[in-house]
């Protein structure tokens, strides 16, 4: 990977660093993951939201990089992350599969907090030697590339959109909507999942501002000034997902389901718990197949496991509640007396090795959101069935960014027909062995080709290289 000769700047809003039990550690995220090496060698800093009551520490091991926190207060965290982030621009940008809030008090916030993180881009570009290259991560900050132009006019500037962007139809609901667009385009590159995401981007730009060109991936605006909109797809770290498979932790963990699941096959699902993700659905169409099929009773389990997730909110309240209402009648409906129940349901999140055995546990693992950026549970699925030797068979949503990659080696759902998903989950159970290994070889090598450390390589190199003026 060629680096760019600068220090490395990220705004993010959440710092790269988690309190364990032996003490402050990098996050295992696949960002964070991705970035050290890069950021090993180039050095640099990373602003975010310190959300520790302790505060967090200003540098931790083995993480090349000093920590800039910007402290909010109850009510800022109330409106610019719970609120305008999470409730507004968080279903806006899944196509609202939940109504957004639109709410003035909360867009304030978001541009105040948005100023504030700016203000820190500002103390910490003050002291660099050369510009650094700064990299703006996500929804929550999409104002950023504006402000932190103004505060380090000579450093390149790249965003990366987490989440899809929407259809321009949809997006020009939003209020604020020219000052998103405008923030935004102060950047050098702007990367996207999909091309689909990147196109949605620059119709909406060149329905709200008459005059923009786009020639391939460059747009060009009315002043004559150059930008990069780029498809750059994320992904996991492989060689990591690969050990993990066959390490001896997950080996034990394996035995145990196994032992647990014996006879049965597994379908699975991993997701946090977001409305977004299609759980209820899910959960239907599972209701569905033990409806229509009395004879496949007691042949198989289903497992959810569900990540606790931001069940301030309300929506995320109500949804954990529908989801354990749904799976209660489920069981309720369908468990045999002394038999084990058809749906077994965590809510928590999983250790790795965990993980990575129920990866290899699963039969038929349903990555089946209603909407979803990328979806990294599909990639690291069949990335850990591929080293294990596995013959899982992905059962994968038409709505996440992960389907335009694995063409047809997925069964493809559409996850608002919940009969028809039931149908596929039972002709999931069904296909060939040999036919089942071959889509996840052939799905491992798509992820194999497009790691976290190339997503990491192509973003930089694009931001470098991008932006041009009048
Ligand atoms: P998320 O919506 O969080 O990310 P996803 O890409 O699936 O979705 O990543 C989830 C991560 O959390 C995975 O690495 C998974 O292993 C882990 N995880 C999920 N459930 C877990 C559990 N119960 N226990 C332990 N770990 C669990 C957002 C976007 C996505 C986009 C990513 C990266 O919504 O579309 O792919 O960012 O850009």
């Amino acid at each position: 990977m060629e680096l760019p000769e600068r220090p490395l700047v990220i705004v993010a809003n959440r710092l790269p660093v988690s309190r364990t039990e032996d003490g402050w550690q990098p996050a295992s995220g696949g960002l964070v993951t991705a970035l050290k090496p890069v950021i090993e060698q180039l050095g640099g800093a990373w602003i975010g939201w310190d959300d520790d009551p302790e505060g967090v520490p200003p540098r931790v091991d083995d993480f090349n990089a000093d920590l800039h926190p910007v402290s909010l207060t109850e009510q800022e965290v109330a409106e610019y992350y719970h609120g305008f982030a999470n409730r507004t621009l968080w279903p806006l940008f899944h196509d609202l599969v939940v109504e957004p809030v639109i709410d003035r008090g909360w867009w304030r916030t978001y541009e105040e907090v948005n100023r504030r993180f700016a203000d820190t881009v500002r103390k910490v570009v003050a002291d660099a030697e050369v510009p650094p290259l700064i990299w703006i991560q996500d929804y929550h900050l999409m104002l950023q590339p504006e402000l932190v132009r103004s505060a380090s006019p000579d450093s390149p500037i790249g965003f990366f959109l987490h989440t899809p962007f929407p259809p321009p139809e949809l997006f020009a609901r939003l209020p604020w909507r020219d000052q998103i667009l405008h923030g935004l385009l102060a950047a050098d590159a702007i990367g996207f999942h999909t091309r689909v995401y990147r196109d949605n981007f620059v119709r909406s730009v060149q329905q709200l501002y008459p005059g923009v060109t786009a020639l391939g991936e460059t747009l060009v605006l009315p002043d004559g000034r150059q930008i990069r909109a780029v498809a750059h797809p994320i992904s996991i770290d492989v060689q990591e997902f690969g050990s993990l498979a066959v390490s001896d932790e997950t080996e034990v963990e394996l035995a145990e389901l196994e032992q647990q699941f014996a006879g049965r096959k597994v379908l699975l699902g991993v997701d946090r718990l977001d409305y977004t993700k299609g759980i209820r659905h899910r959960l239907q169409s599972i209701e569905l197949l033990l409806e229509r099929r009395p004879d496949l009773r007691g042949t198989f389990a289903f497992v959810q496991i569900a990540v606790p997730s931001r069940d301030d909110v309300e929506e995320y309240r109500r949804l954990r509640t529908s989801v354990e209402t749904e799976v209660g009648r489920i069981n309720g409906r369908f468990t045999e007396p002394g038999k084990d129940v058809p749906v077994h349901y965590l809510y928590r999140g999983v250790p790795r090795e965990a993980l990575a055995a129920y990866y290899r546990l699963a039969d038929v693992m349903c990555v089946t959101p209603l909407k979803d950026g990328m979806n990294l549970v599909a990639k690291e699925f069949v990335t850990v069935q591929s080293a294990a030797g596995g013959d899982g068979v992905l059962l994968l949503s038409e709505f996440c960014g992960t389907a335009m990659e694995f063409a047809d080696d997925a069964v493809r759902s559409n996850p608002f027909d919940v009969e028809g998903q039931s149908y596929l989950m039972e002709s999931a159970l069904t296909l060939e062995r040999e036919d089942r290994r071959a889509r996840i070889a052939r799905m491992a090598e798509v992820v194999r080709d497009g790691d976290v450390y190339r997503w990491v390589g192509d973003e930089l190199a694009g931001i470098a290289e991008g932006g041009h003026g009048p």
